[in-house]
């Protein structure tokens, strides 16, 4: 089990306080840090290259995809760093721009109604005192992650691979809230719903919803730490939901209501918006196929990926050359990583790094002798249960859940 207890309340408590000044000061960007520089990141179709921006609070240097909602990507190079994400590089995503500004922890509560016997209310120092710290490493990854390289090219965010990022998550587990609230008999969902609001009155507010049996599965948390660090402002302080296993959409940020439903959520956020066609794990169909049936996305696949070459990058020419990455089982560990340099004829197993828990990112590492020349590195990931990284990339209209076996160039001198 990779859930156990801490204790850790008094830092905890000061980091709250510290990060509760900083406040969010999205209205003061100034252009000029926002255009700061660019980075090479080509898309299939272009661009080449994107902006980068330090204009954020609480984040260092990112990849700017929009500003206002904020759609922030972790640069490709933080990957190699190690399997943990720093807080201050870790990607931020958020679909309406009226996000509060500052959120203080003494009075922002969670909200625990509907379908239970009595309606609840927790600040995140209640949580902290009324229930059993649990922590657990996990992947959060964005459902479009890696959307700019869907072909043909579907509308929304252009994110190349950097729309995830892997935490150790401390919380509480939502079972135990939801224990505490008295789920009645006849539940069916249970539905978040964070603090931010649409920038007008008629769009409808981001809604997510899990079932009652999966909500209380004692591995969904709601969370108020990532690796030792408070939740920055814009990846949801004071708390968010963990969803392990399951795509970053469900992990709903500033947290303000769960709302226990006697009969399936049927929002406009659940259905039509973020669903793939029913054939998981492949989430495929053909540009322009009819009748095809779409449900809410769900459980995320195994990928990996090399993150100290990148694509194009010159090594040494018969002799030894490292080569090494990340990756994750998507809903359970990783088994094996393997490479191949003959298109996937034949398979090398690679090492496989610690083991931080089924559903954090694992790092894998191996050595190349390549001849001379131009060579295609293919790197794939199988999970415990047998799930491997298919050689040809999927497709569907929301550029959701792209899974392929990644390939990287590289040039033997
Ligand atoms: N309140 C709120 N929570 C949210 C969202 C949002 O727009 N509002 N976006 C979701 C989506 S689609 C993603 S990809 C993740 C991104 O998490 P991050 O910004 O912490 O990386 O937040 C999820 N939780
Ligand atoms: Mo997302």
């Amino acid at each position: 089990m990779t859930l156990y207890p801490t204790d850790d309340d008094r830092r905890t408590r000061r980091q709250f306080l510290q990060t509760a000044a900083t406040g969010l000061g999205l209205l003061a960007l100034s252009r000029q840090a926002l255009a700061a520089q660019t980075i090479e990141l080509p898309l299939p179709g272009g661009p080449d290259t994107r902006r980068l921006t330090t204009a954020f609070p609480g984040k260092g240097q990112m990849i700017l995809q929009r500003t206002r909602p904020p759609l922030l990507e972790t640069p490709w190079s933080v990957y190699d760093k190690g399997v943990f994400t720093p807080v201050d590089e870790f990607y931020v995503r958020w679909h309406w721009a009226d996000i509060p500004t500052t959120m203080d922890p003494h009075t922002h509560k969670v909200r625990i109604s509907g379908h239970v016997d009595k309606t609840l209310e927790f600040t995140v120092f209640d949580l902290m005192k009324n229930f059993k710290h649990v922590e657990l490493a996990a992947v959060n990854q964005c459902s479009g992650n890696s959307r700019g390289y869907f072909q043909p090219r579907v509308p929304g965010g252009e994110w190349s691979n950097g729309a995830m990022g892997n935490a150790r998550w401390v919380g509480v587990r939502l079972k135990d809230v939801l224990d505490a609230a008295g789920v009645k008999p006849g539940a069916v969902q249970v539905q978040f719903e964070g603090s931010e609001r649409p920038v007008v009155p008629t769009a409808p507010n981001l809604k997510k919803s899990l079932s009652v049996d999966h909500a209380r599965d004692g591995e969904v948390m709601i969370a108020w730490e990532m690796n030792g660090q408070a939740l920055p402002l814009l990846n949801g302080f004071p708390f968010r939901l963990v969803v392990p296993g399951w795509y970053a959409t469900y992990w709903t940020k500033m947290l303000q209501h769960i709302r226990v439903l006697d009969h399936e959520d049927t929002n406009f956020w659940m259905h039509p918006a973020y669903t793939i066609p029913d054939n998981w794990p492949q989430a495929n169909m053909t540009p322009g196929e009819k009748d095809v049936k779409f449900v809410p996305i769900n459980r995320m696949v195994p990928r990996s990926f090399v993150t100290n070459l990148a694509n194009g990058a010159k090594v040494g020419a018969g002799r030894p050359e490292l080569v090494r990455g990340i990756a994750f089982g998507g809903d359970t560990g990783v088994k094996s990583v393997d490479i191949s340099l003959d298109g996937g004829k034949t398979w090398t197993p690679t090492q496989l790094g610690r083991d931080y828990g089924k559903y954090s990112f694992r790092q894998w590492s191996t050595h190349v002798k390549l001849p001379k020349g131009e060579q295609t590195l293919l790197v794939r990931c199988t999970n415990s249960d047998g799930l491997q990284q298919p050689m040809t990339p999927n497709w569907n209209p929301g550029g959701f859940m792209r899974n392929v076996v990644e390939s990287t160039q590289l040039i033997a001198v």
